[in-house]
């Protein structure tokens, strides 16, 4: 590597520090897209500009980082750009990001994960034979934390194109009894942070999944009200009822609320169709007998665990446990 050109590491690592933090205020808003974060620095290798993916149809985060620095006069600065995902290679809603990239005389690049979308893919071979230095986090020694972020950001994205149904988090609150049912004429039993927690998962679901059951004894609005939600942003809202007992009342009512309300037999058909219609991410509310039935299944990625005043000072204790059994406690 040519010596003068060389960014050390730790400006690389803070880079892709600043585009998963760009990035983050979009999750739930891209799909079918990925979130993706972006960040362009100078040859001493400070940063220069970050941007993010708003979502499908607006510019991609390298084409969004390049035209900022257009912008702000500085074009001529760019010299390394880092990006969460390989950087597109295809005509789809807007543009190749590989030209993009050309067109700024980028000298270097290093992205997070590879594209795995077979028509966006390939801009990493394309910029490399283009004469532009190219390093993917999977073959960087030292790049293993990051790329656990990386791919936690881009596991919703990741799960819709490699398996073909989105990625499923399930949300169960239970009290100190272990019941998931709160107390007679009450929807909900935990407190304030926790509400806040279940309309944050909410708020980036795609769509979300229920049982008839929890539709017939709550009559859930399923409504984002404790965080702002994306403006427009409309969900399917799919209930799993074998017996067709959910009333047209209540399916009139969710259409009025923004939802795409649907009745369903069958799990798995149901998220290969969330899939195709271009779903990343689903939220599980539902009552003991789906939670249950999925917790079997294994079909899930995300368990989200809210014990009413189980934590340290008698609050709700939230956690978050991954397939791999890795927990984070929020
Ligand atoms: C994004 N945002 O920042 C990057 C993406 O239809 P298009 O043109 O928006 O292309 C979408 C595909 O482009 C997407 O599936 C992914 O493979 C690739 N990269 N997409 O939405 C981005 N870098
Ligand atoms: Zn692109």
């Amino acid at each position: 590597m040519d010596k003068k050109d060389h960014i050390a590491f730790a400006q690389i690592a803070a880079a892709f520090t600043a585009a998963l933090a760009v990035a983050r205020p979009t999750e739930g808003a891209t799909a079918p897209n990925p979130v993706v974060g972006c960040a362009v620095l100078n040859a001493a290798g400070d940063i220069l500009t970050v941007a993010a993916h708003p979502g499908a149809g607006a510019p991609h985060a390298e084409a969004l980082a390049l035209a900022q620095l257009a912008q702000m006069d500085v074009s001529d600065q760019a010299h390394t750009l880092v990006v969460t995902l390989e950087p597109c290679n295809h005509h789809g809603r807007t543009g190749p990001c590989s030209a993009a990239i050309l067109a700024a005389g980028i000298r270097c690049v290093w992205y997070g994960l590879p594209d795995p979308n077979p028509l966006a893919q390939g801009g990493a071979a394309h910029l490399r034979a283009s004469g532009v230095r190219v390093f993917g986090l999977t073959e960087s020694p030292g790049g293993g934390p990051l790329l656990a972020q990386v791919r936690r950001q881009l596991a919703p994205f990741l799960t819709r194109v490699q398996s073909a149904r989105p990625f499923v988090t399930v949300k169960q609150a239970l009290d100190p009894s272990g019941s998931m049912i709160p107390p007679p004429g009450q929807k909900t039993f935990t407190g304030p942070r926790a509400l806040a927690f279940a309309h944050g998962l909410r708020r980036r679901a795609d769509a979300i999944i229920t049982g008839s059951g929890t539709v017939l004894a709550d009559r859930p609005e399923f409504t984002i009200r404790h965080v702002p939600d994306f403006a427009g942003k409309s969900r399917p809202l799919v209930i799993l009822d074998r017996r067709g007992r959910v009333d047209a009342e209540y399916l009139a009512a969710a259409h009025a609320r923004g939802f795409r309300p649907r009745l369903v037999q069958d799990l798995e058909q149901a998220l290969r169709d969330l899939a195709q219609e271009g779903c990343n991410e689903v939220l599980v509310e539902a009552g003991p007998l789906l939670t249950e039935s999925l917790r079997r299944s294994g079909l899930w990625d995300d368990w989200a665990l809210i014990q009413k005043g189980a934590g340290p000072q008698g609050d709700d204790l939230i956690t978050v446990t991954a397939r791999d059994g890795q927990k984070e406690t929020i």
